[in-house]
């Protein structure tokens, strides 16, 4: 039996959060063991919003080796980083021309990135057809990924059912992978809000690089909701439901059981576990996050990665652009 197709990426936008960790990448080294996983830095997407050029360089080599760090293991996995594989530059543009300018429009992270910015680029407003190209080209199954690009996958489903319908069949039609916990971390000061590392506010998130004794800081700040008691109860208790959230994905530990061990102890032997929880399911990521930076490793994975992602999705693009009747090169 062919082993299902995973695709996903992140981009290379600066420090990732323990939401990123806990929403796609912890997933990522779960899937590795049971399906064919790509695992993509996205730096062509990055670059819809202003990037100083070398941070953008090394924020793509350090995500690389993140993944590495965090158990993506290379032998099992393909690492690479997108603008090595010309391909997603190619299709991204061709699928361009499929997608919908009022379906592009109707994207909420383009309305909310868009909102009040003085300049907004044409490639922030394609964005997802280039996602749609990576995740096309390489006939995914599955996509892991966090809650809100679960439209963008949606969106991603409709252009490669319009590009089948129209051509013939040409990509398979991938299936969101969201977790059912975690899918969605909240910043710690407004629960309200996602997690995210373009928050202005650094207090607002746990970067998977931070100090133990930052995140111990964070913690001891996050808001928590009225009354004292650590209870599961997202609409009434949204802050506390979220460190919940995060204290039980780094133990395993169901929102029950969570209830249970705090039980008649408060917010603050709570945030104390909780720190130490996350410090230490942290800390070996970030042991060997060092090890890896200072070698030459990450540069091989890199190298060999785009090697072996272009061989794989030069038959997709080759069918594409015969079917939409290029003369062939
Ligand atoms: P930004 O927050 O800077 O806008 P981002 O973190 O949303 O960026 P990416 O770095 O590309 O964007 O996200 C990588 C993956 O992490 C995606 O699958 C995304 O859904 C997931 N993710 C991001 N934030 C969270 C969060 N708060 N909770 C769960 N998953 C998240
Ligand atoms: N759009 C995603 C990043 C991303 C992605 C992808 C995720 C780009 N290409 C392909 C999954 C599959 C984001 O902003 N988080």
């Amino acid at each position: 039996m062919m082993m299902t197709r995973v695709f996903s990426g992140i981009q290379p936008s600066g420090n990732l959060t323990i939401g990123n960790y806990l929403g796609a990448m912890k997933n990522f080294v779960r899937l590795q063991h049971e399906a064919d996983c790509l695992f993509c830095v996205v730096d062509l997407h990055a670059i819809t919003v202003p990037q100083e050029p070398e941070a953008l360089r090394e924020n793509s080599r350090n995500l690389a080796a993140l993944y590495i760090a965090a158990g993506i293991d290379p032998d099992k996995a393909t690492v690479f980083i997108q603008s090595h594989v010309t391909a997603h530059a190619e299709l991204g543009w061709i699928l361009q021309c499929i997608a919908y300018y009022g379906e592009l429009g109707r994207m909420t992270q383009f309305k909310d990135k868009s909102a009040q910015k003085e300049v907004v680029t044409a490639g922030l407003f394609t964005y997802p057809a280039l996602m749609a190209a990576d995740i096309l080209l390489y006939q995914t199954g599955l996509v892991p990924v966090g809650e809100d690009q679960k439209q963008h996958l949606e969106l991603t489903r409709d252009i490669a059912e319009r590009f089948n319908n129209r051509f013939g069949q040409t990509f398979v039609v991938p299936e969101p992978y969201i977790p059912k916990f975690g899918g969605r971390i909240m910043s710690l000061e407004n629960p309200e809000k996602k997690m995210s590392k373009s928050d202005e506010s650094a207090g607002a998130y746990i970067a998977m690089l931070d100090e133990p004794d930052v995140i111990r800081k964070k913690i001891s700040r996050a808001v928590t909701d009225s009354d004292r008691e650590v209870r599961y109860d997202p609409d009434a208790k949204p802050a506390v439901s979220n460190l919940m959230t995060i204290y039980g994905m780094f133990t395993d530990m169901t929102m029950e059981q969570v209830e249970k061990h705090f039980a008649g102890q408060g917010y603050g032997p709570f945030k104390k576990e909780l720190a130490e929880v996350v410090v230490d399911g942290l800390s070996p990521i970030q042991q060997r996050y060092r090890e890896l930076i200072g070698s030459s490793e990450v540069d091989e994975v890199l190298r060999k990665g785009a090697q072996k992602a272009r061989e794989m999705c030069a038959g997709t693009l080759a069918d594409v652009k015969s079917k939409l009747g290029f003369v062939l090169a």
